[in-house]
């Protein structure tokens, strides 16, 4: 993207998505509130020419940044083209675009990521450019961990369970959080087929029949495969070393690794992926078959395995220091599996097995997916049985995504974020309202609830206090120290593109291993451009996932001038 000559450093500038809009998206800007002016003008970035000409609204607290700002509503200009916005006092935002492809790159980008994070395979050249690399850990010769020793598999078996990603900036890869991950990207391939069908991704499967989001969501998938065992149908949470390793490429990343422990959440977030993944995979025989068979029998043999073991929570053994992904709380993946395996299998005893009625829906994350069997549930809508409480679906959707689109249309600076939102992963957390909003909109065509939705891209791709794009490689001004092992270990200056931060947390839970301070502590602030700040600065595949959902949503849904 182009640089505006007189966009200044720091807040003091207008904040803008920096990427930018489809024609008919609704367009906002954050003017900081100092400036005296009236209005605000939208100039054509190559001629200098006015676009557009509009008042500014009044300056308003937002308490979240502790400071005030004075909104610019340009959703009237819809000519495509590239601009920036101009305010008599306050330096220029960032240039943007205005295009029916607003988010073909970015899309395409947020999905590469996931590329560009797999284990057990060469990256080349061809494929990634300036951040090829050897293949980082082959995964095939892995110890069965002390906790996870069954009949069949004593301790110190050693098993093959290759491909998957790393789960961030670490190398180590998870069961619960690739549920989330895979169920967000596998639903916007069926919420938005015809996007995903036209893409390519430069993979080294690109070609072979399947959309490109199927063949990188396959690369987790086979892993997780491999993660059930046979004998019963658990699912170990996790395969990890036993500490997280240093700062090194993946192929210097040679400490010995191991499956750890069985647990419902694990099994639970198998069944509902791998449910998931079968009726998606059974449109695709040609290309793959039997896979989506095996899919299906490897869902059903993981719900069996957590009906009879309902309870077995994740606890650390002590010889282990990675990701803990403990979930303490199981009602929520039981509902979700079971919303899961009825739509694929249509037995109404799965319907009855969600027991809808007690299940609310919520913003999802790793630990929190009742609202994921909401989405599946409303999107399948038509195809379901008698036994689907139609209306239940109906209102649980739209009762979310009202109450987001309420939160939004009242806050200050037309963001979903309160204060309390600030916490780890902060990012992710709006664009996961985002989806939910999406969902509400799809179902009720309410048009704030798109509008809510695209507030979300907005804050992250840099309409923000911090005036700054949250995506590596997008946007004007992006992260550039994330923590994430091999943007920091390959040499290249550039951070590993397409990458969501975690973003501002006002829990600074790595204060204690950071020689930098913070720049603030201030909530929608607190976010630290440096790779120590893995609360603040660590990418993520659950992070990515809402990103690559919401950003083809937005260009898929909003409508044609
Ligand atoms: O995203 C996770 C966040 O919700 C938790 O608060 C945090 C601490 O337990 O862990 C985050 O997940 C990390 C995982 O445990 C290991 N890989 C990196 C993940 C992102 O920071």
């Amino acid at each position: 993207m182009a640089s505006s000559p007189s966009f200044a450093e720091g807040a003091s500038a207008i904040q803008v998505n920096q990427v930018g809009f489809p024609p008919a998206a609704a367009k906002w800007a954050a003017v900081p509130a100092a400036t005296e002016a009236a209005a605000f003008t939208v100039v054509d970035a190559s001629t200098g020419r006015e676009a557009y000409r509009g008042t500014l609204g009044p300056a308003k607290p937002w308490e979240p940044a502790q400071e005030s700002f004075r909104l610019a509503d340009f959703s009237a200009l819809k000519l495509p083209g590239s601009y920036r916005l101009h305010v008599d006092g306050a330096a220029d935002s960032p240039v943007f675009s205005i295009a029916a492809d607003a988010y073909s790159a970015l899309n395409a980008g947020a999905l590469r990521a996931y590329y560009f994070n797999r284990a057990s395979i060469e990256l080349e050249p061809k494929y990634a450019g300036a951040w090829a690399r050897p293949a980082g850990h082959s995964d095939t010769k892995v110890l069965v961990h002390a906790s996870a020793a069954g009949p069949g598999r004593p301790e110190g078996t050693v098993i093959s369970s290759p491909k998957g990603w790393y789960d961030a900036g670490d190398y180590n890869k998870y069961i619960v959080n690739s549920g989330i991950t895979v169920y967000t990207l596998l639903a916007a391939y069926e919420h938005f087929p015809d996007f995903f069908k036209r893409q390519n991704l430069n993979l080294p499967e690109s070609g072979d029949g399947l959309p490109d989001i199927l063949n990188e969501a396959l690369w987790n998938l086979e892993w997780m495969l491999t993660m059930q065992d046979p004998a019963d149908g658990g699912v170990y949470s996790k395969l990890t070393n036993k500490g997280f390793d240093g700062i090194v490429m993946p192929q210097q990343a040679t400490a010995e690794r191991y499956v750890v422990q069985k647990t419902t959440a694990a099994a639970l977030d198998f069944a509902a992926v791998m449910a998931t993944a079968s009726r998606i995979f059974s449109g695709f025989e040609a290309q793959r078959p039997g896979l989506a068979a095996r899919m299906r029998t490897a869902a059903l043999a993981a719900w069996a395995w957590a009906g009879q073991h309902p309870n077995v929570l994740y606890k650390q053994p002590p010889d282990i220091h990675t990701g803990g992904y403990d979930d303490q709380q199981l009602e929520d993946e039981f509902a979700w599996a079971a919303a899961e395996l009825y739509i694929t299998t249509r037995d109404d005893a799965f319907y009855k097995a969600i027991k809808a009625d007690r299940v609310p829906a919520v913003v999802p994350g790793w630990n929190t997916v009742n609202g994921l069997a909401w989405m599946s549930l409303a999107h399948h809508r038509a195809r379901l049985t008698a036994a689907a409480d139609q209306r239940l679906i109906a209102d649980r959707i739209n009762g979310l995504a009202a109450s987001l689109a309420a939160v939004w249309s009242s806050s200050p600076y037309r963001v979903g974020m309160q204060t309390a939102d600030f916490n780890w992963g902060s990012n992710s957390g709006l664009l996961n309202q985002a989806v939910m909003l999406i969902q509400g909109y799809r179902l009720s065509g309410d048009r704030r609830q798109l509008d809510a939705a695209q507030s979300a891209l907005d804050y992250v791709m840099g309409r923000n206090p911090l005036g700054t794009s949250m995506v590596t490689g997008f946007g004007i001004r992006s992260p550039q120290h994330p923590h994430h092992r091999p943007s920091e270990a390959d040499g290249v200056d550039a951070p590993v593109p397409g990458f969501i931060v975690g973003g501002p947390n006002a829990g600074l839970n790595d204060a204690k291993d950071c020689q930098v301070p913070y720049p603030s502590k201030v909530p929608a602030k607190a976010w630290l451009d440096h790779m120590c700040s893995y609360a603040s600065n660590e990418v993520a595949i659950n992070w990515n996932a809402p990103l690559v959902y919401v950003s083809a949503a937005l260009q898929a849904l909003t409508p044609s001038p």
